[in-house]
């Protein structure tokens, strides 16, 4: 397939990139964060989805190259922000199963750290839910391990899977991602909306921080403006953008 065949070069033709989506506080709107989207432009092919190549990364071995790459340029854009005066937010980015549970992943890791002199608590994970922890202990030692080394963790896309509770009930992390399909129908799907309720509600009890993804309208964001500190992140605030238009936008809005 094309994007197997072409993958290994787009890494080493710098055709991939990160761009960044900031995640905000609901009620202030102020930046807390920015997720780092994993980006391939192709000169021939254009813009290929991330859904797509990150999946054949996972299937080929790629994705350990590419993930770390991508923790790389992620921690070095942090780097450059704090030196320009963005020195609270944090770097929220993406990890794959097979990515975390590599031995080449955790010194990758603490090699980047140190290169780029951060301190870990400006640096979250997300992990996604709908990969299955089913019990793995080696998993769970390794998020562990993050933890302690002052790591943020996240459930991404919180909801989506069958797997949520569980993942609450085995590890520890800081931050549930709910995912957009929630927030997609809270105006029109009363269960749905119900369930939304419920998972914030969740959140909080167990004084975790709560992100409501896919916020695209206002009456998205008076939705979940009905609790108190929620974070939000969707294309009503912005759409993931290089790390230059994000700097300039934000300049221009104070
Ligand atoms: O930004 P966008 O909607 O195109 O991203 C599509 C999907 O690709 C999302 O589920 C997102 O989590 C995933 N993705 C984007 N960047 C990365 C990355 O750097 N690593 C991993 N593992 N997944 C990513
Ligand atoms: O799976 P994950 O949550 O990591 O992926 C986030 C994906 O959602 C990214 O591909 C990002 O581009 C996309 N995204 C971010 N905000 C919005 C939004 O408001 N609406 C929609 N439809 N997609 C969004
Ligand atoms: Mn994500
Ligand atoms: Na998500």
């Amino acid at each position: 397939n094309w994007i197997e065949q072409h993958l290994n070069n787009a890494l080493f033709n710098n055709e991939i990139t990160v761009h960044y989506q900031p995640i905000v506080n609901a009620k202030t709107k102020a930046i807390i964060g920015l997720e780092a989207l994993a980006r391939w432009y192709h000169p021939k092919e254009g813009a290929i989805s991330p859904q797509e190549f990150i999946d054949v990364a996972e299937s080929n071995g790629l994705i350990i190259p590419i993930g770390t790459y991508i923790v790389q340029m992620a921690c070095q854009d942090l780097a450059e922000l704090n030196k320009r005066g963005f020195e609270n937010l944090f770097v929220s980015i993406n990890l794959s199963l097979k990515q975390l549970k590599h031995p080449d992943f955790m010194p990758a890791v603490d090699q980047i750290l140190q290169t780029y002199g951060l301190n870990a608590k400006q640096i979250q994970f997300e992990i996604t839910e709908t990969v299955t922890l089913q019990e793995d202990s080696d998993l769970i030692k390794t998020i562990g391990e993050l933890k302690n080394k002052q790591f943020r963790i996240a459930i991404d896309d919180f909801g989506k899977g069958f797997s949520s509770i569980g993942y609450l009930k085995h590890i520890s992390v800081d931050t549930l991602k709910i995912d957009k399909s929630y927030v997609f129908h809270v105006l029109s799907d009363e269960k749905i909306a119900k369930l939304t309720n419920a998972i914030i509600i969740m959140g909080q009890l167990l004084h975790l921080d709560i992100v409501v993804e896919g916020v695209e309208a206002k009456e998205h964001l008076a939705f979940i403006n009905r609790f108190s500190n929620i974070f939000a992140q969707g294309y009503y605030f912005s759409r993931p953008l290089p790390l230059e238009e994000f700097i300039e936008s934000s300049i221009n809005r104070n």
